[in-house]
């Protein structure tokens, strides 16, 4: 029998296999095991009542199938797939009102341990807002901003969110048109479950719609005002150097390592670790010092502003417990596995919940609190401290990392693209226009036990990359390049087509921009509305050379994301089989009826080079529709000359040395 491939990076297949011979269970073995319930997998179950569940199966399942209430397999499908964008937008949503009450108590002074760190970022944002803040204090405009993103969770009367207006003028057109602009993320959610409850809506295109109003309050609300907050607070990402993989942990250090969204407590723990006391302590235990790794996409967040190496994405974390060499591991919200505090028991590591809103069995939980965040964060890190003597030798010890260049904020992007006074998207447009570089694709999202981990993102991420396409990347599909090697500028020179190549090295960037965490798939909305009011390509985020593609997917939260950048103009692929599959209406609905209204669209393809395919052919049709260059490998039209490093140099000399974000 051909041995089953489960991680597809061979760090973490060599632990999976020291588990087998140890007999630990992980989430490989158990998606092995558990196979999904074949109704429920397409979406043909309906739960939301107690004369249920019911399942909508059999011939002609589609026109004659009804529930108990009579509702319709598309009525059921298109119900499930609400609740699931409901469910993802809540959890960006909260994180992100999360960080509003962090900035609103930094404003009134209740938060001492933070700061602002980018007022030039505050401002940008203030401008947005249409607030006032030339010659007022920083504080005073951070209480306004704060208050004003307040709104977006709990507007009541109509309205529609802040960020709605920076999407181009054409896409926020068409959401009008179709009443898709969100009034509030909150109110949104709620009316989500409201007419997925039993009795209510029942058209399907009707509960898609709200679908995607939903959706938009994710990306245009609650993701990006996390991103901005998290920039404001604790600065805007710029490119820095660090590393990947299981071989950032030290035998002969403290490992302290966080995991999960929220990046209030990590920063905390950031800032303390270096505290000499604390050093001082590491070291009465017989530790040289303490060493902080990151876990999922609490490690973007921290690798992208302070180069905190990552020990990887979602399907690492029972992995790294299994080295042996984490003394602790604190835990907040969303993609964690319950399933660490058992494997925890095996060896000495303790998982430490810090959220109000999340324990587990078998953790410890010191609550994360703003009002006292370094206290918190010092406890923390005596308790990882204290733990570093219980360590055995047991375990899988891993050395391997690999360097990775991640923190593209959009920023830094436009930044790049000629130096911090002649910064635009021209350039990218440009080579766009020319076909050096053949179009753009969000590689985004999970890593996933089905498949072997990390091996479609890294399939997909060599594929596009020979094809001179540009990819931004964020979540754990980041985490999946940076380990295979492909978040470094050398990455480039090796597997890029000549076009792709040439801009990479003119500028200085890897073929892969990483941009941080899931709720930062936000700055890939506002770099598509950038390269819209550039002009040279679609004047809208709809019909531009671009894809987004989430091929491991698992999460709620990816659904979301998936939808809002359908309804937002870009053509979205899933791996995996569509969790809809059961009704071709509701698939019709969301591939050919959004891209008719939204010129974007949600499609569901297991095969990795169908996906390619798809992805190739989107972008070729779309330069072919806006009039573009064919795209021929190694044949480019005339653009003008990219920003090289020396010209910016030169700039660069006359500016301030902070690039001005
Ligand atoms: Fe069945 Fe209708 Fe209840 Fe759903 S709402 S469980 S289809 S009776
Ligand atoms: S952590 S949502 S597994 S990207 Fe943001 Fe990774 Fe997906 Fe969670």
């Amino acid at each position: 029998m051909e041995k089953r491939v489960h991680s597809a990076t061979p760090e973490a297949e060599r632990i999976v296999e020291w588990s087998e011979e140890h007999k630990i269970e992980t989430c490989f073995d158990r998606a092995e095991k558990l196979k999904p319930c074949p109704i429920g997998k397409e979406g043909a179950c309906c739960k939301v009542c107690h004369m249920g569940p019911c399942r909508l199966v059999g011939k002609n399942a589609e026109e004659e199938a009804r529930g108990v209430c009579g509702a319709t397999l598309p009525t059921v499908a298109a119900r499930n797939m609400l609740r699931m964008i409901a469910a993802g937008t809540s959890a960006h949503s909260d994180h992100a009102r999360g960080m509003v009450e962090t900035l609103l108590a930094v404003a009134n002074g209740e938060a001492k341990d933070f700061k602002i760190t980018d007022v030039r970022k505050l401002y940008r944002v203030a401008g947005y807002l249409s607030i006032e803040f030339e010659g007022r204090p920083v504080n005073d405009v951070a209480r306004d901003v704060a208050l004003r993103f307040l709104e977006d969770f709990g507007r009541q009367r109509g309205g529609e969110i802040n960020y709605a207006t920076r999407a181009p003028k054409k896409t926020l057109e068409r959401w009008r048109k179709w009443g898709i602009v969100p009034r509030s993320i909150d109110r949104e959610v709620v009316e989500a479950m409201h007419r997925t409850n039993i009795g209510v809506d029942h058209e399907p295109d009707h509960i898609l719609l709200h679908g995607l109003k939903t959706a938009l309050a994710d990306g245009w609300g609650g993701c990006m005002i996390s991103t901005d907050i998290t920039d404001i607070l604790f600065g805007t990402p710029q490119p820095v150097k660090a590393e990947a993989s299981f071989g950032i942990f030290k035998e002969d250090e403290v490992n302290l390592v966080v995991h999960g969204h929220e990046p209030l407590l990590a920063e905390m723990i950031v800032d303390v670790v270096s505290e000499p006391e604390l050093i001082a302590y590491a070291k009465t235990k017989g530790a040289k010092g303490i060493n902080l790794g990151g876990m999922c996409c609490t490690a973007n967040e921290i690798l992208m502003r302070h180069s905190i190496p990552t020990a990887g994405g979602f399907t690492n974390q029972e992995l790294g417990i299994m080295t042996g060499l984490i003394d602790a591991m604190t835990v907040d919200v969303q993609c964690i596995m319950p399933a660490i505090t058992e494997i925890s028991k095996k060896f000495h590591t303790k998982i430490i919940t810090t959220n109000y809103r999340a324990k587990i069995q078998g953790a410890e939980h010191i609550e994360f609190e703003e009002h006292h965040a370094k206290d918190v964060a010092r406890k923390i890190v005596r308790v990882a401290i204290d733990n570093f003597q219980n360590r055995t030798t047991k375990g899988s010890h891993i050395t391997d990392k690999f360097p990775v260049i991640a923190g593209f904020s959009h920023e830094y992007i436009e930044y790049m693209q000629g130096g911090r006074w002649r910064g635009s998207f021209r350039p990218l447009n440009d080579a766009i226009m020319a076909g050096r570089i053949r179009g753009v694709v969000g590689l985004a999202g999970c890593d996933n036990p089905r498949v072997p981990a990390t091996g479609l993102h890294k399939f997909l991420a060599t594929e596009l990359i020979k094809n001179d396409v540009l990819i931004v990347s964020t979540g754990c599909g980041s985490a999946a390049c940076g380990t295979a090697g492909y978040l470094t500028p050398e990455m480039a020179l090796e597997n890029a087509g000549p076009g792709l190549r040439e801009v990479c090295e003119a500028i200085g960037i890897p073929p892969i921009l990483h941009l941080g965490a899931c709720v930062d798939n936000s700055r890939i909305l506002t770099i598509a509305s950038a390269m819209a009011a550039e002009g040279g390509l679609s004047d809208e985020i709809g019909g531009m050379p671009a894809v987004g593609i989430a091929p491991e997917w698992m999460s709620e939260k990816a659904i979301a994301i998936g939808c809002y950048f359908a309804a937002s103009g870009v053509p979205v692929i899933f791996g995996g089989e569509s969790p809809v599959e059961a009704s071709t209406e509701v698939t019709k609905i969301m591939t050919e009826v959004w891209f008719e209204r939204f010129r974007g669209a949600l499609h569901f393809e297991p095969d990795p080079e169908k996906i390619l395919e798809l992805a190739l052919d989107y972008i070729d049709k779309a330069r072919a529709a806006l009039k573009l260059k064919k795209y021929e490998p190694g044949k480019f039209g005339t653009e003008k000359v990219l920003m090289d490093m020396a010209a910016r140099r030169e700039i660069e000399k006359a500016a301030k040395p902070h690039i001005g974000l």
